[in-house]
């Protein structure tokens, strides 16, 4: 069954748009069906689409933050647990109350949506539900016919928005020679910023996650940014942004986390990256800024530890996982030279004790005391990522930054 297609809009033909389309996707609380938004995801990254996972079992707030803070052209919503009529209309009013409305929302469920549901739906603020049989086909021309369209700077838009619109704008036009003046500075302070890099899979992200939450509870009033770089498919240019499926804390209002895609820069980070820090600098609210890269490999300097480009952040961390191959892999990681902090993460494997020892003979090869911090990040209160938050608070002081007290 073909969607019967907006006839008002219907007149345009669908055409790829200029700047790839982001849009959130999630799977609404205390529902676990999320097979049908991953074939989804894929269809829509396969069509040139960003896309930004949120996972399941989602929350009405955690959706509306992160369609915010990720300045997203539309949320979609895949529901199955037949509470859709009143959780779309909750998505589509916080994002209103909070004046973000020009936000749409729009999502499917099978054949658990049914007309009848659509149409209360439609009244209540939903912008399109898209029902069982329609062919993914149909799904990517609508989408990309109805949602594309070109990010403008909004003076109306307040608080973490107004962040998020900036930082689309550079990413829109990276060749423009200054980033839009957002925000006047509210108080002093650039907050110390951390790169994070490491093989893709090390635990990064999640480690990332743990130290969030040690922020959060050893700093009551201030407040962390992260922005975490995915890759972007060479060939079609979309991509699945999905580092925010591993943040749990990132659901708290002190936390702002931006998804950026790397848009064909091969450096690890998308080039709108030190615009993106300049942003959340100048905007004085963040103590914290944690610049998550993709995935590197032996060679990579995504942030300009080696001085050959400009150094991009305050400090480097260096994570990595015991897999990393043997003494000779270990010798070719260039990042082990130039790294502030190294950690090696998913320490509960037997490969780990192996591990600890070869890359701290490795970095005492260094002669830079370079200290190597073991952790777990999959446990919560795991003692080797409160160790690497305070050397992270430690490297934050001696470098004149508070990285969190105010
Ligand atoms: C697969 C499935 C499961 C799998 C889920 C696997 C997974 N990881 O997702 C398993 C077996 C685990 C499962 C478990 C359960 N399920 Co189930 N499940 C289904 C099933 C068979 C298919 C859903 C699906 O993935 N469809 C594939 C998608 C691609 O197609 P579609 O649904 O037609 O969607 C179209 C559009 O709506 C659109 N779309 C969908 N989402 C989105 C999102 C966006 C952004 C966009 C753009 C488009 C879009 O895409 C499709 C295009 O054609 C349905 C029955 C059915 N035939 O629909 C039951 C169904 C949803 N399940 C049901 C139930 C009751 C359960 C359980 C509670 C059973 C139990 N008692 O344990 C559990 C709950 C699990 C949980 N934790 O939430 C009921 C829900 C009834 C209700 N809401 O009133 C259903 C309807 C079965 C039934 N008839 O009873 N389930
Ligand atoms: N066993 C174990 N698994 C972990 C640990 N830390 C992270 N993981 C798991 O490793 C997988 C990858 O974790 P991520 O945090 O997404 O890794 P990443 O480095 O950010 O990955 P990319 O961003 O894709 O490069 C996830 O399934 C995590 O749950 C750990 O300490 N132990
Ligand atoms: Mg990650």
């Amino acid at each position: 069954m073909a969607v019967a297609l907006n006839p008002r809009r219907a007149a345009h033909p669908a055409r790829a748009p200029r700047v790839p389309l982001r849009i959130l996707t999630a799977v609404p609380i205390c529902d676990g069906h999320d097979s049908a938004v991953t074939t989804i995801n894929i269809e829509l990254a396969r069509h040139g689409i960003e896309v930004i996972y949120l996972g399941y079992h989602q929350s009405v707030s955690a959706i509306a933050r992160a369609a915010v803070q990720e300045d997203v052209n539309v949320v979609g919503l895949s529901s199955y647990n037949g509470g859709h009529i009143i959780f779309f209309k909750e998505v589509a009013d916080q994002l209103r109350h909070s004046g973000n409305g020009d936000i749409p929302v729009f999502g499917g469920g099978g054949g658990t949506i049914t007309k009848a549901d659509e149409r209360i739906m439609r009244r209540q603020g939903t912008d399109r539900i898209f029902f069982a049989g329609t062919p993914l086909k149909d799904i990517m021309t609508i989408i990309q016919r109805d949602y594309a369209r070109t990010a403008k700077p909004n003076a109306k838009f307040k608080g973490d928005r107004s962040l998020a619109r900036a930082i689309t704008l550079v990413e829109q036009n990276l060749s423009a020679r200054r980033p839009p003046r957002v925000i006047p500075a509210r108080r002093q302070g650039r907050g110390f910023v951390v790169g994070i890099a490491g093989p893709g899979g090390a635990g990064k992200s999640t480690l990332i996650d743990e130290l969030t939450s040690r922020f959060l509870r050893q700093h009551p009033t201030g407040r962390i940014a992260i922005l975490a770089n995915d890759p972007s498919h060479p060939d079609t240019g979309g991509a699945i942004l999905g580092d925010r499926v591993s943040a749990i804390y990132a659901q708290d209002d002190r936390v702002f986390f931006r998804s950026l895609a790397t848009r064909g820069s091969l450096t690890g980070l998308s080039a709108a990256t030190p615009a993106a820090i300049g942003i959340l600098q100048q905007s004085g609210e963040f103590d914290l800024i944690l610049v998550e890269s993709v995935g590197v490999g032996q060679e990579s300097d995504p942030f300009g530890s080696f001085g050959q480009s400009r150094r991009l952040t305050d400090a480097v961390l260096f994570v990595l996982a015991p897999h990393y191959g043997g003494l000779i892999q270990l010798q070719k990681i260039a990042l082990l030279n130039g790294a502030d902090l190294v950690a090696l993460n998913k320490c509960d494997h037997p490969m780990a004790r192996t591990a600890q020892a070869e890359i701290q003979a490795r970095l005492n090869q260094n002669g830079r005391g370079q200290v190597l911090h073991s952790t777990t990040a999959a446990r919560h209160f795991d003692p080797g990522v409160d160790a690497l938050f305070a050397a992270i608070q430690a490297l934050g002081s001696a470098r004149g930054r508070t990285g969190g007290a105010r």
